[in-house]
């Protein structure tokens, strides 16, 4: 029978990748508020630290960190190694890994494929696509059939739709929306859920990344209009991971009000 009750996220582990900042880190403290146990990764540990620690005082019922690159399988190899460490196991083999944010990723550069560069694509197809993959295989062994458990990929407007300059970026999405649907279909009859959440424009250091620390670029970006916020992204986040278990929300599309397209952006004279 179905039973009508949020899944409560107080005291379940939480692993979030990419928690050194913007999506990531406003999880961690969106998290922690529901009083999770959070494990958090990303290559700039000093961040993570920090994270962790806000996160405390946010109300997690506790937060570790570990460095993570997912774009190195050994990385990710050790970095799951350390999350067992943590959960600990359940008598029926399966483990205490209750949440999944697959966060980490990015956009690096703006050229359009006839000036595409090599680096830029390899390190956009590594860490949106195949770093998902190499964290989703090795977690879901530590995951609990039948108990709620929740995969969240972030996706981005970028998957489903194009825009000039954005090739490997859209491709990589794209991909990332197919392998959610994929692992839907893989993991039907598990009681493990999975779904994607794909913002628009939304102001963290996303654009400083993908403009190589331009932070000129950055801002103009965003400038005149209303982005999202991390913190908009974090609250939905929460909101899928706690409906009851018997819900599954497969893809949420949110934009800022400002935004009815890609490119198709409403904005106030700059004075
Ligand atoms: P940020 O640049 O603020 O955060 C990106 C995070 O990903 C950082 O914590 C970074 O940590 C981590 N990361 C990047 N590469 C790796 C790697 N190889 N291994 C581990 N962690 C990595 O941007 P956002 O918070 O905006 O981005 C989060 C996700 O949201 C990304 O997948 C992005 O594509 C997506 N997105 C963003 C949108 C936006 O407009 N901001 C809209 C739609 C989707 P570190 O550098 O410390 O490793
Ligand atoms: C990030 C949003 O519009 O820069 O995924 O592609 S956008």
């Amino acid at each position: 029978m179905t039973t009508r009750m949020k899944y409560s996220l107080k005291n379940k582990w939480v692993l979030i990748t990419g928690a050194s900042s913007g999506f990531g880190a406003a999880a961690a403290r969106a998290f922690a508020a529901e009083g999770a146990k959070l494990l958090l990764g990303a290559r700039r540990i000093d961040r993570l630290e920090k994270v962790a620690a806000r996160a405390v005082k946010a109300g997690a019922a506790a937060a570790h960190f570990h460095e993570l690159d997912v774009s190195s399988t050994a990385s990710v190899k050790t970095f799951m190694a350390w999350v067992k460490t943590k959960i600990g196991r359940r008598k029926s083999a399966a483990g205490n890994l209750h949440v999944l944010v697959n966060n980490a990723g990015g956009a690096h550069g703006l050229d359009s494929v006839a000036a595409g560069k090599d680096a830029d694509w390899e390190t956009t197809l590594q860490t949106n696509v195949l770093g998902l993959l190499r964290v989703t295989r090795a977690a879901l062994p530590l995951m609990p059939p039948d108990a709620g458990a929740s995969i969240l990929n972030i996706g981005s407007i970028a998957g489903r739709t194009a825009y000039a300059g954005a090739a490997a970026y859209c491709a990589a999405k794209a991909g990332e929306l197919a392998v959610t649907r994929v692992l839907r279909h893989e993991l039907l009859g598990t009681g493990i859920r999975v779904g994607t959440i794909d913002p628009g424009l939304a102001e963290t250091e996303f654009s400083v990344v993908r403009f190589k620390g331009d932070k000129k670029k950055a801002d103009d970006v965003y400038a005149g209009m209303n982005p999202l916020t991390a913190e908009d992204i974090a609250e939905i986040m929460v909101w899928v991971a706690s409906r009851p278990p018997h819900v599954n929300i497969d893809e949420i599309l949110v934009k800022p009000t400002d935004q009815a397209e890609m490119g198709k952006v409403f904005r106030r004279p700059v004075k």
